[in-house]
């Protein structure tokens, strides 16, 4: 999954995809780099990051699906208003950090045929890096994630549509973070592909000491890392080097 930021506030990018243009051009290349589906978001979900109003999202996101049609894209939105609207136009996927807890969000996705993937996290952006705690961090968050299943599954949300997250970054301290790699498995158990998240994150900036800009080894490594612990899904923002080194690994298991 190739992420294409068309937030002017974005982290890792500058705001330079912000132009509409810019953000499908950007989109064409990770395609050309091997992507299968492209994340696209309006809204950064950045810690401390401008609120964006509805409209100004839709204004976002719209122009560039529409440009995108012919392509699977997952919008990356956490209201039920902006589901809807993206749906209407052939969104394939709706990524949602919050794990379709808003009210109506379960139900604007139901009607259509879309996939979701359900994130968790704890806390708000805003503050959610303050002070995370768990008693158990992979016991609590694969009960959430197991509970989302389930009441995706009431609603009418079949297993078949589902992805699961653990969200890394989201509320975990660099313990935490690790914890959930390495156990990652244990969240494949749910039975629905697991999607990992893990390129340029602040984690691996305290890992290697790296700026932003200077995180792609270690993004490559923790990419890896995840696929051997079960992860189907990889978020990325580098799909060239993130298929080379997955065919690397493809390779060892074919050996
Ligand atoms: C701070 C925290 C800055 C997180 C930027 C981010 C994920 C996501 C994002 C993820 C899913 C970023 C992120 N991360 N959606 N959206 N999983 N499902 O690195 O890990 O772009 S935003």
């Amino acid at each position: 999954m190739g992420v294409v930021n068309i937030t002017p506030d974005s982290f890792s990018d500058g705001g330079k995809f912000f132009e509409p243009q810019a953000a499908v051009a950007h989109a064409r290349r990770l395609l050309e780099e091997g992507a299968d589906i492209l994340d696209i978001g309006g809204e950064s979900s950045r810690p401390g990051a401008q609120p964006v109003s509805e409209v100004d999202e839709l204004q976002r996101v719209l122009p560039v699906l529409s440009e995108l049609r012919d392509v699977p894209v997952s919008v990356d939105t956490r209201r039920p208003a902006v589901m809807r609207a993206v749906l209407a136009v052939g969104a394939s996927m709706i990524n949602d950090i919050e794990a379709l807890t808003t009210p109506g969000a379960l139900e604007a996705v139901v009607g259509s045929d879309c996939a979701v993937c359900l994130m968790h996290k704890q806390g708000d952006p805003a503050t959610m890096q303050q002070a995370p705690r768990y008693e158990q961090v992979v016991g609590e968050v694969k009960a959430f994630l197991s509970s989302r299943i389930a009441v995706c599954e009431k609603a009418g949300i079949s297993r078949e549509r589902i992805a699961i997250d653990p969200g890394f970054g989201f509320g975990k301290t660099l313990e935490h973070n690790l914890v959930l790699l390495k156990r990652l498995a244990e969240l494949a158990t749910l039975g629905v592909p697991v999607l990992a998240g893990w390129s340029r994150k602040s984690t691996l900036g305290v890992i290697t000491g790296r700026p932003v800009s200077e995180r792609l080894a270690a993004s490559l490594a923790a990419a890896l890392l995840a696929v051997q612990q079960g992860a189907r899904i990889l978020r990325v923002h580098d799909v060239g080097q993130t298929r080379d080194a997955l065919a690397v690994l493809r390779a060892l298991e074919k050996a």
